[in-house]
């Protein structure tokens, strides 16, 4: 029949009023912006299943051709998260050593973070979001991935967003070069390193920077 697609199914969207669409989006808005980035981790474990719920969230990301090019390794192990974090703190001390001009550097003062990354091995969990540049089909060809990176910076925000839904913290971590992860976790060519994420619950009497967020002026511009 013209107009109707192969392999197409319904589908129904959740409705809400106005108002409750009003009341639902702000109070989300005010969930999100209690989420802030933390350095310093308890040990206290978290069970397997909230991980396995949070890296499921975000799996739903849309990506190019539905290609879905992330691959999420998730470390518990002891020793493994020792010697990941060993590997960043190698290459972290090259970058706060010279690699980073002194304007980075600078800019970087207010956060206090320095070459330690200490919360790679207290958080019970460390999550490191590959990309997938390509893959390969049922012989063994490559095959070809769409806005992997788009896709995959996609995915790491709801990932962000899932857990702070679970009442957990993390932490973008960007050790850079980030080659070593791969030889670490044994990773195929086709997947790269993207972010490395710690998950766990904030260390007590945690502090953050005072920061402050742009206003919807400062980032929207509305064209009505
Ligand atoms: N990759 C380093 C440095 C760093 C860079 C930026 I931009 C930050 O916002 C924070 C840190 C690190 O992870 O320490």
């Amino acid at each position: 029949m013209a107009g109707v697609k192969e392999n197409f199914i319904p589908y129904t969207a959740p409705v809400y009023e106005d108002d409750e669409m009003i009341k639902r989006s702000k109070e989300f808005y005010e969930f999100l912006n209690t989420r802030r980035s933390v350095r310093t981790y308890s040990d206290k474990d978290i069970p397997r299943e909230v991980i396995e719920n949070i890296v499921k969230s975000a799996g739903t990301a849309p990506s190019g051709a539905h290609k879905q090019p992330w691959t999420f390794c998730i470390i518990r192990n002891a020793d493994l998260k020792k010697k990941v974090r060993e590997l960043a703190e190698e290459e972290e001390r090259k970058n706060y050593g010279g690699r980073m001009s002194d304007r980075w550097l600078k800019d970087l003062e207010p956060f206090g973070t320095n070459e330690v990354k200490e919360f790679i091995e207290v958080a019970p969990w460390v999550i490191i979001v590959f990309k997938r540049s390509y893959d390969f089909d049922e012989e063994g060809n490559k095959t070809q991935n769409y806005y992997v990176n788009e896709s995959v910076g996609i995915a790491s925000g709801m990932l962000i967003t899932a857990i702070h839904n679970a009442g957990l913290v993390t932490l973008t971590h960007t050790p850079s070069p980030m080659n070593f992860i791969s030889e670490a976790l044994k990773r195929p060519d086709n997947e790269k390193p993207f972010l490395l994420l710690p998950i766990g619950y904030p260390v007590k009497d945690c502090t953050v920077p005072n920061l402050s967020r742009k206003s919807l002026d400062d980032i929207a511009i509305f064209y009505e």
